[in-house]
């Protein structure tokens, strides 16, 4: 066994991804589905973010095609389907695999509209809204295309195509020992300084504008014991969270946030001091783009729907100040 082997069946709590059938024919019920261009008749599926995925580089397919064709594998925990995502954090990684390990392509996924308008679901049935932090922000709405992609033209962020469109795929196959997810507890805090509680944080919505140096100044230096920065999520879903708040509650607002480009070089850092990567989640599509107009700032945009650009950073916009708030103000 080498060395690679090992440490996949370690993180697997000791068992390796199954081995799928990918060749020429490959039967689904009574059915048999005939695939073309396989070179292989199997492969093992990879551990991608906890999950045994197999990502189909060459051969394309319809969106029910391909679904089939996962449906026709599977773990010991049941029958596989198109590849779902259901957590921010699992996206995101599996974006990143795909950039480093596939060719520059389009994945089908499983969601589809399979009735109405804008119903996007997963495969499983859970609903799946459009927007942060899984789509692209000018997709999703496109009429006659109700089957989604990962694409690699916005980052592997999601797009919507005609389900009838081959294409690459990715397939995911059910391990019997699944963890499971433990609710999350969100604490209920007392929010100072006219503060709201969104998610598990108190965060202060400013009425004014400020410049991006002066907004984070403002948050440093108010609030007393409260004082904070300005808003640097720090993690995926206190991004999504934040983005779904603005999309109803501030929807006509941009909004600056603690992200900035240090050097000028293209190095993006939260001002509480974790990098901020390319990509998904909190980048809207192409940005930040804008770095030889000296734009080192970033700005929760609304009209690309709450994803950050970059902004120059003496342009006063409003701004969110993510509040420190301790244990004792927590009821
Ligand atoms: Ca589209
Ligand atoms: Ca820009």
């Amino acid at each position: 066994m080498s060395d690679a082997d090992t440490s996949t069946r370690q993180w697997m709590n000791g068992r390796a991804c199954p081995t799928v059938a990918v060749g020429w024919q490959v039967r689904y019920d009574k059915d048999v589905l005939e695939l073309t261009g396989g070179s292989q008749t199997a492969t093992r599926c990879q551990e991608v973010a906890g999950g045994c995925y197999y990502i189909e580089k060459e051969r394309t397919l319809s969106w029910t095609e391909a679904r089939k064709h996962c449906q026709a594998m599977s773990g010991d925990g049941g029958p596989g389907d198109l590849a779902m995502f259901p957590s921010c954090d699992a996206f995101n990684l599996f974006t990143g695999h795909l950039g480093f390990n596939a060719p520059v392509s389009t994945f089908w996924i499983g969601a589809h509209i399979e009735f109405g308008i804008n119903n996007w679901r997963w495969v499983s049935g859970l609903p799946l809204a459009t927007g942060v932090p899984f789509w692209a922000y000018r997709q999703g709405h496109d009429s006659n295309q109700n089957c989604a992609a990962m694409d690699n033209t916005t980052f592997y962020q999601l797009s919507d195509f005609p389900c009838e469109e081959p294409k690459n795929y990715v397939c995911q196959v059910p391990l019997a020992s699944k963890r499971h997810a433990t609710k999350e507890k969100v604490p209920k805090l007392i929010c100072p300084h006219n503060s709201i509680q969104v998610g598990s944080y108190c965060y202060w919505f400013s009425d004014t504008t400020k410049s991006w140096f002066e907004a984070e100044d403002f948050c440093r230096n108010n609030f007393n014991k409260n004082a904070g920065e300005l808003f640097s999520p720090s993690t995926c879903d206190e991004f999504t969270k934040m983005a779904h708040h603005l999309e109803v509650a501030e929807r006509d607002r941009d909004h600056w946030v603690g992200a900035s480009d240090v050097s000028g070089y293209q190095e993006w850092f939260w001002v509480s001091g974790y990098p901020v990567p390319e990509g998904t989640p909190f980048w809207a599509t192409s940005e930040p783009d804008d770095h030889f107009s000296s734009n080192y700032c970033g700005l929760m945009s609304q009209d690309k729907r709450f994803y950050m650009e970059d902004e120059s950073c003496s342009r006063n916009h409003y701004y969110i100040c993510k509040l420190h708030v301790t244990e004792a103000s927590e009821v």
